[in-house]
């Protein structure tokens, strides 16, 4: 046995660090054991189950090998080689462009590109094409985390570090389910707490979690009910005269507009909105306001929401309230999803932005990089595209007509999935990189682009905690597979582009950099050479010789034009689908720690399906019995939107009138079975992410002999 490399984990964002070990066979390697690097920040030598178990899903018998391509989708794909299938995109793209403008293409990727695709990709799309439409799974993920810090610090970016674990005596896990979404994290925060007996951990979930049973204390809030829950413990620190004076008058904005907000509240209302005891919510503002210093983690159940951008700004108020900000141990720590969501934000891929942390509506910013491309004035569109949901609700009206996914299952992950078939269905051409086929989308594709993953290819990411590191490439591509770099700069050769001529990933790394020279993230001191002598270096940081940094705003001056930033009062009183008569049910939906997202990687792994092999709806005992439902039983589900049959688990883990169901199995594991086919596509007005957490649905019992549901062909609706 050999050891086969080190590479940071192609799941989650905590991003470990992992050596693999093994043996290799004509380029391809056998992976024995997989173990975390004790040096490496970001995991000490911690990994978890998906991380451990990344071997079997390497060579897999549906591994995309070559290109594919079908001129109808009644045909089989047939193989062709890359010019080919290059050359047919290229001239299908540019008919679009010339009759119906760059609003009608669309590029569709993911925040498990690596930095250096999610780069290029910007820069073709937006600089070449003209063509905003170029946004990704982002969307449907930390866009309301990106606005939340943006309106309230002035720009996007963590503040805080894992290391503020061991300096905090206060921890609040607010919609993260941590010890199964980032497990390795989580326990660190463990490990900390049985060091520290006095390290608090509050945590505010509708579910009694794994994260949750680990609390000192559990705010099971109401679901959908956070904003009320912050307003109202901002309301009792404000009473208790238990805020930061000093902090709030020199480093904020706008705190008179918020005490004032908060003071015109009705308590009682923001409790019952909340779901909370007025005991435990005295508790948890004692704790605030006794907290030396106070860090608080969330996901995705603050940022999957029409709200989700208003939860953010809540909970970053308490932050500025208390001056719980920019210093060790303290801060609001968003906790990244994917990979390298943080890289994708950076290099500018979600609709409205551009690499650097700029934005396609500021002027300056577009001359900045239409400088640096060599782009003619004028040639980046100045007004944000299509996101994520929208352009496949652009697809099935006609207005969008080809679109390309990058590292995305968009007919399992997205809300409403009659709808995305639909979609699909209508559009004229669907182009997919991916490393498998079939999944549910490749399924539904013209031509097929396999990508070289994780191991197989050069590439950089940044983690939760802005850290940036460089995976080497191990081992060989399957067959004919390409990094996803290179299957961007390749497209944009063959569309007659010059500037897309890079001979390593290096060179596109480095040409990135320096676009952020000068800007919040900047990472112009993180050369290749760089990345490739230190493990890894933390942003901002501006110079070869600057050592990066752990924490943001350490001298309180946030990005904002005068350097403070600003509380937002926000109201608690969202907009969402209440249940009613017809649908009495709340459904949420999220993760199994045993499995990642849509199962074409961990739903080949033995030793985590038999972890977690089948798909289920969890149901409260109350609501069980009153169903006349026992414990693996089928229980039928109907939205607004589409009708699911799931075996019941029943358990208290959920409140009565309410239903949690993971969203990881898709139509490959039971046709039109998904959860997201009950799921609403209601978009937020300024993040424009999903409310993936909230829909209301009914729940009843199968009889044995009963009809299955039919699924609905998709359609075009045109
Ligand atoms: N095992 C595993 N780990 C993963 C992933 C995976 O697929 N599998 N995916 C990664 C990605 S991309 C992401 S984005 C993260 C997501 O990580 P998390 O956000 O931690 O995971 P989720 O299960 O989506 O949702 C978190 C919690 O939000 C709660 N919740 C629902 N509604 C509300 C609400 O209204 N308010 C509050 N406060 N909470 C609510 C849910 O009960 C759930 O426990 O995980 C990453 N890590
Ligand atoms: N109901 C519900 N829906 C949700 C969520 C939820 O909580 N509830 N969460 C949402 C969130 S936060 C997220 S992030 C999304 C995730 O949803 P998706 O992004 O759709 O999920 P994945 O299964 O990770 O899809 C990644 C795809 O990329 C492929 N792939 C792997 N490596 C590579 C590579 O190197 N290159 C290329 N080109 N392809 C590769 C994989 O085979 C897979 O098909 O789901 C969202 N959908
Ligand atoms: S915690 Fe996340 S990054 Fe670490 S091994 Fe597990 S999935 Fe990979
Ligand atoms: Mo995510």
């Amino acid at each position: 046995m050999e050891v086969l490399g080190e590479t940071i984990c192609p799941y989650c964002g905590v991003g470990c660090r992992l050596r693999l070990e093994g043996d290799r066979q004509q380029g391809r390697p056998h992976v024995a054991r997989i173990r975390g690097v004790e040096t490496a920040a970001a995991n000490l030598g911690g990994i978890c189950a998906k991380g451990a178990q990344l071997g079997p899903t390497l060579d897999t018998p549906d591994r995309l090998t070559r290109p594919q391509l079908r001129l109808s989708r009644h045909d089989e794909f047939r193989p062709a080689d890359w010019d080919t299938a290059l050359a047919y995109v290229a001239e299908v793209f540019t008919n679009i462009l010339h009759t119906h403008g760059p609003g009608a293409v669309a590029f569709y990727g993911s925040g498990q590109l690596d930095t250096e695709t999610a780069y290029l990709a910007t820069k073709l799309f937006k600089g070449h094409l003209g063509c905003n439409n170029t946004d990704s799974n982002s969307r449907l993920c930390m866009a309301a985390a990106v606005a939340g810090y943006r309106s309230s610090l002035g720009s996007d970016g963590p503040p805080c570090c894992y290391d503020d674990i061991d300096e905090a005596d206060l921890v609040l896990v607010m919609g993260s389910n941590m010890a199964e979404a980032h497990p390795v994290t989580f326990d660190r925060l463990r490990a900390a707490r049985k060091r520290r007996p006095d390290l608090r951990l509050v945590v505010v979930d509708p579910r009694r979690t794994a994260t949750a049973k680990a609390a000192d204390l559990h705010l099971p809030v109401a679901p959908g009910g956070d904003i009320a829950l912050l307003n109202a413990l901002g309301r009792l620190l404000l009473l208790q005269d238990a805020f930061d004076e000093p902090f709030v008058a020199r480093h904020t904005n706008g705190f008179a507009e918020y005490r004032r907000f908060l003071l015109a509240q009705d308590p009682g209302e923001l409790r019952a909105a909340a779901g909370v005891s007025e005991a435990d919510l005295a508790r948890c503002a004692r704790l605030i306001a006794a907290a030396r210093a106070f860090l608080s983690f969330y996901c995705m159940g603050l940022n999957q929401s029409t709200v989700g951008m208003w939860k953010n700004n809540s909970l970053i108020n308490l932050h500025l309230l208390t001056g719980q900000i920019g210093k060790p141990g303290a801060g609001p720590f968003s906790l990244t999803g994917q990979p390298n969501a943080m890289g994708g934000r950076e290099a500018g891929l979600l609709s409205h932005q551009l690499p650097g942390y700029r934005t396609v509506e500021d002027p300056e910013h577009r001359a900045a990089v239409e400088a640096a491309w060599g782009r003619a004035p004028g040639s980046i569109d100045p007004k944000p595209g299509l996101t994520a949901v929208e352009m496949f609700r652009a697809l099935e009206k006609g207005q969008l007509q080809a679109i390309w996914i990058a590292a995305t299952n968009p007919a399992v992950s997205l809300p409403d999935l009659h709808q995305v078939h639909r979609g699909l269905a209508c559009a004229r051409l669907v182009v997919v990189s991916d490393a498998y086929h079939p999944t549910e989308t490749t399924r539904r594709a013209d031509v097929l682009l396999p990508a070289a993953q994780w191991g197989e290819k050069a590439w950089t990411s940044t983690n939760s905690e802005r850290t940036i590191s460089h995976s080497p490439q191990l081992f060989d591509p399957p067959g004919e597979a390409l990094p996803d770099w290179q299957i961007v700069a390749r497209f944009a050769r063959i569309l007659g582009y010059d500037g897309f001529s890079y001979s390593s990933n290096a060179e596109v790394w480095d040409e990135f950099i320096r676009l952020t020279a000068g800007r919040p993230c900047d990472m112009a001191g993180v050369t290749s050479a760089r990345l490739r002598a230190e493990d890894s270096v933390q942003w901002p940081c501006p110079s070869p010789d600057h050592a990066g940094s752990k924490r943001r705003y350490l001298d309180r001056r946030f990005a904002t034009p005068d350097g403070r930033a600003n509380f937002l009062p926000r109201d608690h009183r969202e907009p969402r689908e209440p249940p009613d008569h017809e649908f009495p049910f709340v459904l949420t939906t999220g993760r199994l720690y045993a499995h990642w997202h849509t199962l074409t990687r961990t739903g080949k792994a033995e030793k985590l399906v038999r972890r977690e092999p089948a798909p289920f709806v969890e149901v409260h005992p109350d609501d069980a019995e009153r169903l006349g439902l026992r414990d693996g039983e089928l229980g039928q589900l109907s939205s607004r939107r589409g009708t699911i049959q799931l075996p019941v688990r029943v358990s208290d883990g959920v409140v009565p009138g309410m239903l949690f169901v993971p969203f990881h199995w898709g139509d490959l594991f039971g046709e039109g079975n998904a959860a997201n086919y009950l799921t609403i596509s209601a978009i937020g007005r300024v993040a424009k992410q999903p409310e993936l957490k909230f829909c209301a649905v009914n729940l009843e019992k199968v009889m044995t002999g009963a009809e299955v549901v039919p699924t609905p062909a998709a359609l075009c609706g045109r």
